[in-house]
């Protein structure tokens, strides 16, 4: 009897324990936010999912992060301030929304900047790209790396067959100063919406076109309503991942090198992602009867050209030397 009591004492204190050490772990287990406009099969939103499971990893379990797709937390521009300001701690998104807090960054935005895919990683993971990510802070935000962002072209649901086909139709662009100046150039109307809502503004006929990389073209049904593909190529805007200055001063120095361990890491991921995505992307367009045309690329550019003296983007000068004379 005695004995038995003396057991059943043992066994409830040791009930007690693991109680009190699971509720500490779960204690500890800090649920963080992460927002994305696109679904999580996308390219890109394997690249937050990939993140995320770094970060619990190389966190052992202290830090889980949940992804938030399609949106869910808001515009990209919304989700860029509510970032600033510490609500949510991670945001990806591309570079044209960051530049409503931080200008500077829009060189990124501006047309042709990039001569391919290989000289935008150049700038990226050279000494331009870390400065970009570092500079970040000034706008509350901690720059924890890039994505790969494919290249943009115009669609619309008319025939574009040159410059000329653009003109005089609306086309959504992200809410940000350059893609607006840049469609102005080319005599057409720009119409900034929030990506989530451009389905519906070709669909009803608020906009005639948009302009994006193929991925969101078909990821996002934009080509069931925007069939007509033209190949200009005109931006490479280099998608970011940003943290929450508030939420990044309160990780210790060992979590900040492991969550920027996660980021390189997801970083090569999605890129490998990417690339296995981009043209079956656009094949899968293509066997739906959309029509792509090749466009005379000079003439894009020397249209878009004038973009380089207005007196707004003059604060871009000496970074469009420096990623020029990137080689
Ligand atoms: C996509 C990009 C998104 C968003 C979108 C847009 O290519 O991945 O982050 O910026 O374009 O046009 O709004």
């Amino acid at each position: 009897m005695k004995r038995s009591r003396i057991g059943l004492l043992l066994l409830i204190g040791l009930i007690v324990i693991a109680t009190c050490s699971s509720a500490n772990l779960m204690a500890a287990a800090k649920v963080l936010k992460l927002a994305e406009v696109h679904p999580a099969d996308y390219p890109t939103a394997k690249g937050d999912s990939k993140f995320a499971e770094l970060v619990e990893k190389y966190t052992n379990g202290r830090y889980k992060i949940q992804c938030y797709f399609n949106s869910q937390l808001g515009s990209e521009n919304d989700v860029v301030e509510q970032t600033k300001l510490g609500v949510i701690e991670f945001t990806r998104v591309s570079t044209a929304p960051v530049v409503t807090v931080y200008p500077e960054i829009g060189v990124f935005t501006m047309p042709f900047i990039f001569t391919s895919q290989e000289h935008m990683w150049k700038v990226l993971n050279g000494s331009i790209g870390q400065h970009f990510l570092d500079a970040c802070e000034k706008a509350n935000l901690v720059g924890l790396g890039y994505f790969e962002p494919g290249s943009r072209h115009f669609y619309a649901n008319k025939p574009l067959n040159n410059l000329a086909s653009l003109k005089g139709l609306k086309i959504r662009v992200q809410p940000s100063p350059v893609p607006v100046s840049m469609v102005k150039l080319l005599g057409a109307t720009p119409t900034p919406i929030a990506y989530g809502e451009v389905y519906s503004a070709l669909q009803t006929g608020v906009v005639d076109g948009a302009e994006n990389n193929y991925p969101s073209w078909v990821s996002a049904n934009h080509y069931e309503v925007a069939k007509y593909l033209i190949q200009d190529g005109h931006q490479r805007q280099p998608e970011i991942l940003v943290a929450s200055k508030k939420f990044w001063n309160s990780l210790s120095k060992a979590d900040q090198a492991a969550v920027k361990r996660a980021m390189k890491e997801a970083t090569e991921y999605q890129i490998k992602e990417w690339n296995a995505f981009e043209f079956e992307a656009l094949e899968r367009a293509k066997a739906k009867g959309c029509i792509v045309k090749e466009a005379n690329i000079a003439e894009f550019q020397a249209a878009m050209a004038p973009l380089y003296d207005m007196p707004e983007y003059k604060i871009y000068k000496d970074w469009i030397k420096k990623i020029k004379n990137t080689k």
